[in-house]
């Protein structure tokens, strides 16, 4: 009788034992889980490209609407020399920052002022996404002839421009909103 208690009692400890040991493993897989899960965010987020900054956009390269000439920009300007036969003058504006492709990383929008060499000074609106934290080109469009561009921005993917029309018989303000469809920046009423 005195050992048929002596083994019950050693079989409940033993499976306390189980028990106790079966529970440190599974908080210790969480453990483990939970670290990794952490790690693997941690990862993620330090993934995030750098920023594009004003400094990146105004020295880097453009596809020149109506031109389609490729040029760089260098502290916001580029120039042929004066007298070539396809001079273009190219310069930085304004820009404005915001993410348009829905990705969670700020994109940037900026508009340009280029001229022949004629009496066009025409504006065109470039959209560049943030690639490894450089800005690429993706989508252009003009903004007319001899505008004055009043504001520029960018909210929950839409780019605002602001603008008063000049060369019309009198001066017209008008608000025109984008969004980057792919490679073009589409119109949208809103
Ligand atoms: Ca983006």
């Amino acid at each position: 009788m005195r050992q048929t208690v002596r083994i019950i009692c050693q079989s409940i400890i033993f499976v306390c034992l189980l028990i106790f040991l079966s529970v440190i493993s599974t908080s210790h897989l969480f453990g483990v889980e939970t670290i990794a899960q952490a790690k693997e965010k941690s990862a993620r987020v330090s993934a995030k490209p750098p920023k594009l900054t004003l400094e990146k956009l105004k020295n880097a390269e453009y596809l020149i609407p109506d031109y389609k000439q490729n040029v760089k920009l260098a502290n916001g300007k580029f120039e042929t020399p004066k007298g070539s036969s396809d001079y273009l003058l190219a310069a930085f504006e304004r820009a404005a920052f915001g993410d348009l492709n829905n990705d969670g990383i700020e994109d940037a929008a900026v508009v340009l002022v280029y001229s022949g060499g004629g009496s066009g000074v025409f504006y065109g609106l470039i959209a560049l996404i943030n690639e490894n934290g450089e800005p690429k080109q993706v989508a252009a469009t003009d903004l007319g002839d001899r505008i004055k561009l009043k504001s520029l921005s960018i909210k929950s993917g839409v780019i605002s421009v602001d603008k008063n029309e000049t060369m019309g018989t009198r001066p017209l303000k008008v608000a025109v909103k984008y969004k980057l469809d792919r490679d073009k920046l589409v119109e949208v009423q809103q």
